[in-house]
């Protein structure tokens, strides 16, 4: 597939950096757990024609003509999502999984509702009611917490639901390793009368393989983005149960106006192309065994981590993440492991873990995912090696104390970041990370991809 040809000719700033980064993904491992690499069906969905179409309105009621071949596309994507997730209805609009949020909010809520969200630093997400998000700022925001021990606290989240009776409650994470209580969640929104919104943007793929219990029962709401486990362009969704709709009748209705006019204009076509594409491969055998490879890896790549002397979060996962608790190092460790993988051609973040005794943006932990590493076809022999890569690299550099002075701490990382340039444990792992890579072919028979 020569799709850098004309950008080659036309534009060699754009085309330099974009083959750069070609060269990062192909000799690199992604450990980023809410990256994969899509299909090349979907590559091509995403670099189709249809960017050039405009399509306000839903299928059979658009506000311009010509939409025929959209409404095709949409109602596909809209019926595969139904069925990929079971729900009675399906929004494929949204842009990404913070606007597919936020129309929940228009949907449901009134500007001061109460909500319930996960705590941000315990790994929730910042539209569930953070305090910087203006999902913490036009509503009140109550957070509930996970235990010491990493799981969900949830006699918490009842007693607070109890005292504030919340009209929304959130649950769903970005750095949660353990399987997300539905049922018990589903349970206390009935106890007090809120919506209950499952936002299974990291799990997706994993629930529609079955290898995560799935929501649908038990919220009224589900929302995702599409770009993670599931596998497909960026995008999000917004779906409604049938316990939804026996709570309220018109919520279809009113989840598809919060999209469009609430929130959006014109959906982006081709995303929805891509998406409908994602969503036709999540649907076959295939997909299920590699929802399974991902969970088995990130397992694996957990116990290598402890079997190489690394901490981490609730001593194991049931998904496809690995949080690593770096606190035995010291606190706010994350960014120098962070950074010295970087190096290494390992990719992953910082984060901050249950109870950290720093900052979100110095965290004391580090968040590792299976769902890319698990695309290029690696197993748990490949999980072991780097789990063994990682626990290298952080007792090599974690052991440096990070200044409390601002301006001596960013004269540090910058000395840091310098010097992990030549560090030989770092190069070392970095040859091997290649050799590796080079096994494992991102996009074979792709032109300047394979
Ligand atoms: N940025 C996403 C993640 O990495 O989990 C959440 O929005």
């Amino acid at each position: 597939m020569a799709m850098m040809d004309d950008i080659e000719k036309s534009d060699s700033e754009i085309s330099t950096a974009i083959k750069s980064e070609i060269k990062r993904q192909k000799e690199g491992l992604e450990l980023i757990p809410s990256e994969n690499y899509v299909s090349k069906a979907v590559l091509q969905a995403m670099g189709s024609i249809l960017t050039n179409k405009y399509s306000e309105g839903y299928a059979g009621k658009r506000y311009y003509g010509g939409n025929r071949n959209i409404d095709t596309i949409e109602s596909l994507a809209i019926a595969r999502a139904k069925k990929a997730f079971n729900v009675e209805h399906a929004n494929v609009q949204p842009y990404s999984g913070s606007p597919a949020n936020f129309a929940v909010y228009c949907a449901v809520c009134k500007y001061g509702d109460v909500i319930m969200g996960q705590n941000l630093p315990d790994g929730g997400h910042l539209t569930h009611g953070w305090k910087t998000s203006m999902t913490g700022q036009l509503f009140k925001s109550v957070s509930y917490h996970v235990k010491p021990d990493g799981y969900l606290d949830i006699e918490e989240i009842r007693k607070l639901a109890i005292e504030n009776k919340p009209k929304l409650i959130w649950v769903g994470a970005t750095a949660y390793v353990r399987e997300f209580p539905f049922e018990e969640l589903g349970k206390i929104a009935d106890e007090v009368g809120a919506y209950l919104a499952a936002d299974i943007a990291h799990i997706s793929g994993l629930v529609i393989a079955g290898v995560h219990k799935s929501p649908s029962p038990y919220a009224h709401i589900i929302t995702t983005t599409t770009h993670k486990t599931l596998r497909g362009p960026r995008g999000g969704m917004i779906m409604v149960t049938r316990k939804g709709i026996e709570k309220d009748s018109e919520l279809p209705q009113k989840i598809d106006r919060a999209i469009f006019p609430g929130l959006q204009g014109g959906p982006h076509d081709h995303t929805t192309a891509a998406i409908a594409v994602a969503l036709g491969e999540s649907l076959r055998p295939e997909f299920k065994v590699y929802a399974q490879q991902i969970v088995k890896n990130a397992k694996a790549l957990g116990q290598s981590l402890m079997d190489n002397g690394i901490k981490i979060v609730t001593n194991g996962t049931d998904n496809h993440m690995v949080l690593v608790d770096l606190t035995p190092f010291g606190k706010g460790k994350g960014v120098l492991l962070q950074d010295a993988m970087d190096e290494a051609n390992l990719t992953a973040n910082k984060n901050t873990i249950p109870n950290d005794p720093s900052s979100p943006f110095y965290p004391s932990g580090l968040r590792l995912g299976t769902p890319a590493i698990t695309t290029r076809g690696m197993k748990e022999e490949e999980m072991k090696l780097i789990g063994k890569w990682i626990a290298g690299i952080a007792k090599e550099v974690c052991g440096n104390e990070l200044p409390e002075d601002k301006e001596q701490r960013n004269a540090f990382l910058k000395k840091f970041k310098d010097d992990i340039k030549s560090n030989q444990k770092v190069l070392a792992t970095r040859k091997e990370v290649i050799e590796l890579c080079r096994k494992f072919p991102l996009y074979p028979g792709m032109g300047i991809l394979g």
